[in-house]
């Protein structure tokens, strides 16, 4: 068993080292852009959400699924109705780019099932309709993709393909809906993928020249094994070098893509929040609740002063036409652009407080000025910004539109901050665009020679929260010319608490033989930052450790799994297993291959094995919920129905043999179960070998 194992593990290995190494995903330009159109187009969009004559109000491209049509019957109606006559690419490359976006991601094949483009891999495609019809058969023979692909070109845009894994109409797909009258017989999920990935190769094969992103969705009711996720992307970076793939193949991707919202704090990773303009993707004929100008442009500098890129949609009609309310916002969204691109373009997050009256962005430029730019999305206390902070002095300040002027005379200092004064005229001028939804922010623009240097409380490096003997916690540097207070009493640090002396090799730190809280300020010039950082550490004991049986240990390898069938939302407990008799043998933490697709739930148990005494620090990941237990203490709790979430847990154990217990469910959709270590003295995760796991001890 185990030899087999490792004699695949070598297979695979020697295939996968023959095919060049990908590139890597190619952030420059997303990064730069951080604003792009959402295109969604389809069959779905000559019918505008009114079926049968009713118009049903929410997503359109839903509407086979929410109107519970058979698939036939839908195709049947729409695809001789879809003749997109009015389509012209370079209105719509020329709207997006005028309104400051430099990329478009169209969706190739929605959920609905039809490609876009002309497809040699299936039935239902724009092929298939007069306009996409080859003119030997009487057809246009155009072809949407090629045409927008030629456009952005020539525009200088990138463009990306969004693609459904999930497909109401192949006869392959599975789960079949409910009220779809085609027979079952014969349908089979491995040659759906075949066709998928046949149709992601013709979208990403060349014939459209560079595609910078691939847009996946609808891979929920599937996971990575089924949907040959790891095939697929591999497939597309080989294509296409450098390309972005999204979080939605069932697998991580490069980015996290949130729909309709914004996160509160933008996650670490790469991220983009995609949104619709009314409440539908697809076209919907009487949708007007449109988002102003004002308040897309307010999203936008939230988004991008949190790191992150606006995908921001449109649903062209049946004919290919943008309707004039959508086009009436997107030309606003111009006009701002005109004059504040650069508080957009090339910004990210700027190192400081989020501010009560909006949001900061910053960027730097090639020949190293900084600039911090002002969001004012409503007029600030007393008209006083604070760049909280801030110890260097600007170059100049600089408001975009003229809407109003800021002399360097309204600059003064209090203490580390630097303070903007506004004068009644630009209060008025902010207060007027706060109040009127259709006048979008004013900016300012605060620009120095270089990063400017900003106090902010230190940072306590690491993730450390308790200790067995001692522990040395890291501080961040301060900027040139500041210190750093640091308390371990919990007590506020003043500019009494004498400064923190830099160690020459451990730099900043604090060493610590007790449970602490520790407090930290910085200062300059005799001025403490306003801000302040916490840290809580808490000094355990080890948990004993059994003695390992190293002769026993090879006989008994490997951990025990049981599975147990039925419908979770929790994590079930470990007495729930006690009437399960089959047992499966893992040599790592996962979902044993004998387990179903859906509903059930996963104990594997056995012992692991220590080499060093120490604080070890785990991560699980599953999909749905799970929990960690070493000796009997709940170490990680991931419970809950989610999708493919990692969660971390701290125990501190005597180097030997400890019991271990993870559980999970899988309810529906994708499931997923693995288990790394940081073990103590070293930085970074790494799997747990299958040699650290037992059945039981060896004695
Ligand atoms: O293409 C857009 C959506 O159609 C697609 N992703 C974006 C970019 C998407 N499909 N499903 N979902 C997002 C999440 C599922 C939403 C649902 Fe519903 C809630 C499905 C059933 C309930 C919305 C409301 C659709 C039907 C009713």
């Amino acid at each position: 068993m185990i030899w087999t194992t490792a004699l695949a593990l070598t297979i695979s290995f020697v295939s996968a080292g023959a095919s060049p190494p990908p590139v890597a995903p190619d952030f420059a330009w997303w990064t730069e852009a951080r604003f792009g159109m959402f295109v969604h187009w389809g069959l779905y969009s000559e019918a505008g959400s009114v079926w049968k004559g009713k118009f049903l109000p929410g997503w359109s491209e839903w509407m086979l699924n929410r109107k519970k049509i058979p698939p036939d019957e839908y195709h049947a109606e729409l695809t001789p109705r879809f003749d997109p006559v009015d389509f012209d690419a370079d209105a719509w490359v020329r709207a997006a780019k005028d309104a400051g976006m430099k990329y478009i991601v169209i969706t190739t094949k929605h959920h609905e099932g039809f490609a876009l483009w002309p497809s040699a891999a299936g039935e239902q495609d724009i092929a298939t309709t007069h306009f996409g019809k080859p003119k030997s058969q009487g057809g246009r023979e155009r072809d949407p993709l090629r045409e927008l692909a030629d456009a952005c070109k020539r525009h200088g845009i990138k463009l990306g393909f969004y693609y459904s894994l999930l497909d109401w109409s192949h006869p392959d797909y599975l789960p079949r809906r409910e009220w779809d009258t085609r027979s079952i017989d014969g349908a089979e999920y491995p040659r759906y993928t075949t066709y998928m990935r046949a149709q992601v190769k013709e979208l990403l094969d060349g014939r459209y020249g560079e595609i910078a992103v691939l847009w996946g969705d609808g891979d929920w009711e599937h996971g990575a094994r089924e949907h040959t996720s790891d095939e697929i992307v591999a497939m597309a970076r080989a294509l296409q070098p450098g390309i972005l793939v999204n979080d939605r193949w069932s697998q991580p991707g490069d980015y996290a893509t949130p729909e309709n919202k914004i996160p509160d704090a933008g996650p670490a990773r790469p991220w983009e929040t995609c949104m619709t303009l009314n409440n539908s993707w697809g076209y919907a004929r009487d949708d007007h609740e449109f988002k102003s100008a004002a308040a897309v442009l307010r999203n936008l500098a939230d988004i991008v002063s949190k790191g992150g890129n606006y995908l921001l949609n449109i649903g062209p009609d049946g004919k290919g036409r943008i309707d004039p309310e959508s086009m009436s916002v997107l030309s606003s969204i111009a006009l701002w652009m005109k004059t504040h691109s650069t508080s957009i373009h090339g910004n990210g997050r700027a190192p400081l407080p989020v501010p009560e009256w909006g949001k900061w962005t910053m960027a730097q430029s090639d020949e190293g000025t900084a600039t911090l730019n002002a969001h004012l999305f409503s007029a600030p206390k007393g008209g006083v910004i604070q760049l909280a902070g801030v110890m260097d002095e600007p170059l100049s300040i600089r408001v975009p539109g003229n809407e109003f002027a800021v002399g360097k005379d309204s600059l003064r200092r209090d203490g580390a901050d630097l303070l903007v004064q506004l004068n009644a005229d630009a209060l008025e001028a902010i207060g007027k665009a706060s109040t009127v939804d259709t006048t979008p922010h004013a900016v300012i623009e605060v620009e120095f020679a270089s990063m400017p240097r900003v106090l902010t409380a230190p940072e306590i490096l690491g993730d450390d929260s308790i200790f067995v003997d001692g522990i040395v916690l890291r501080l961040s540097p301060p900027p040139a010319g500041a210190v750093i207070h640091v308390t371990t009493n919990g007590s506020m640090p003043t500019l009494e608490t004498p400064p923190l002396v830099r160690d020459g090799q451990r730099g900043y730190s604090v060493a610590l033989t007790r449970s602490a809280t520790v407090r930290a300020r910085a200062s300059w010039n005799g001025q403490l930052s306003s801000a302040e950082t916490t840290r809580r550490v808490d000094q355990v004991e080890l948990l004993p450790a059994s003695v390992c049986d190293a002769l026993g240990a090879s006989a008994k390898s490997g951990l025990i799994a049981k599975i147990l069938l039925g419908e979770f939302e929790v994590v079930p407990g470990s007495k729930d297993f006690d009437a399960v008799i089959d047992l499966a043998r893992v040599d790592s933490i996962r979902i044993p291959e004998n387990a179903p697709l859906d509903r059930y739930a996963v104990q594997i148990r056995g012992v692991i094995e220590t080499r060093l005494p120490g604080v070890y620090r785990f991560e699980i990941s599953s999909d749905d919920g799970s929990e960690l237990w070493i000796d009997g203490r709940l170490v990680i709790d991931n419970g809950g129905l989610h999708g493919a979430t990692s969660k971390f847990g701290d125990i501190a154990l005597a180097g030997g043999c400890h019991e271990i217990e993870v559980r999970m469910f899988e309810s529906v959709g994708g499931e997923a179960l693995s288990l790394r270590w940081r073990v103590p003295f070293e930085s970074d995760f790494t799997a747990i070998p299958a040699k650290a796991f037992r059945r039981s001890l060896g004695q």
